[in-house]
């Protein structure tokens, strides 16, 4: 059977929400000839067996299984591969996208209007409020204008995880797509300079159930991965990123160690001190000081006769050794 369209649902640890963006797909894309890929990085609940559990019913619904592999760029990008619509695209599985959107969004390629359609959240009407809190807000707009200046066309929502583009204009640029991203419509348009973009508002919604992946390893790979950008694609992300945290280092040793140096210094030479008079220097003699307590005689009495084993050793080890030499 041929399919018009491919949506790829990229999955992890998200059990809850397979049935119903299934009956969402389904739904919005009745009209189509439409497989729906997941793509699935080894979760550790049963998602996996809820996705079969839709292949017994519906031939369309296929499954793709990694394991040992991690990230949402390479699981787009093999859902893709590993399809076979005309035209295809993404959609989360955690139900904050607005899938109603996805007719829009194919029929605007169809039509010829564009080469990718965008899911927007921040145009006309569309909005972010589903975003977890202020904080995740103010990240998200924070990234977005960020990715904006890397970028020639003029898009509002480039790290969108809602868009659909046709399959030999994905073909051209799968290659160059950054594995270990988060955002693979970022790379998609860095890559095609030249392709036209329409983009269709709607509300982000609030995730139900399952917890966001995006943590700060995730945004630490993209800011590293714009540096990469940045130094025309010659030095590895991953070397920037241990340059980064080599100079964090280095700023945080010299910032802190100003500080302490004097007084843990101070303390050292004291501590030093204490014990080389006490325990080396004048070690406790019995009787000496009838107030000492019972464990002075804890640490062993280092006095020039208790060094006198150790001279013995060293002055028989020199004249051996002189002897084998000769
Ligand atoms: N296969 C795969 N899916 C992922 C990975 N990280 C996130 N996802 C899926 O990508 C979609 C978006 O992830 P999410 O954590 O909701 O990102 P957010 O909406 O930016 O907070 C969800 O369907 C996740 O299950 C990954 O490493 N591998
Ligand atoms: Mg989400």
């Amino acid at each position: 059977m041929s399919f018009d369209v491919s949506v790829i649902v990229p999955t992890l640890n998200e059990q809850d929400n397979i049935a119903r963006v299934y009956g969402e797909v389904r739904q919005a894309t009745e009209k189509l000839r439409c497989e729906i890929v997941f793509v699935d990085d080894d979760s550790r609940d049963s998602t996996r067996e809820r996705v079969r559990d839709l292949q017994r019913e519906d031939s369309s619904v296929r499954l793709v299984h990694r394991i040992g592999r991690r990230g949402l760029s390479s699981a787009i990008q093999e859902g893709i591969l590993a399809s076979s619509g005309r035209i295809c695209g993404v959609v989360d599985a955690d139900l904050q996208h607005d899938i109603s959107i996805v007719p829009k969004l194919v029929d605007l390629i169809e039509r010829g209007q564009c080469d990718i359609a965008v899911g927007t959240r921040y145009a006309e009407t569309g909005s972010a409020a589903g975003l977890a809190n202020r904080e995740r807000e103010r990240l998200s707009q924070f990234g977005t204008k960020l990715a904006k200046l890397f970028l020639a066309q003029n898009v509002s929502d480039p790290m969108s995880g809602m868009f659909f583009m046709r399959r030999e204009d994905f073909d051209r640029v799968a290659r160059k797509t950054y594995q270990q991203g988060f955002k693979i419509l970022f790379d998609i348009l860095y890559m095609q300079p030249q392709a036209r973009v329409s983009e269709v508002p709607y509300v982000f919604r609030e995730r139900t159930a399952g917890e966001s992946k995006l943590d700060l390893r995730v945004q630490w790979e993209f800011l590293t991965h714009l540096l990469y950008l940045m130094t025309w694609r010659i030095v590895p992300a991953g070397l920037i990123s241990f340059g980064m945290v080599g100079c964090i280092g280095l700023f945080v040793h010299f910032s802190v160690w100003p500080a302490f140096a004097p007084a843990s210094a101070r303390a050292c030479v004291l501590g030093r001190n204490q014990v080389v008079r006490r325990r080396i220097l004048i070690p406790p003699s019995p009787g000496s000081n009838p107030g000492a307590p019972a464990n002075s005689q804890f640490w062993p009495s280092f006095t020039s006769r208790s060094l006198v084993p150790y001279r013995a050793v060293t002055v028989s080890t020199r004249t051996t050794f002189a002897a084998y030499s000769e």
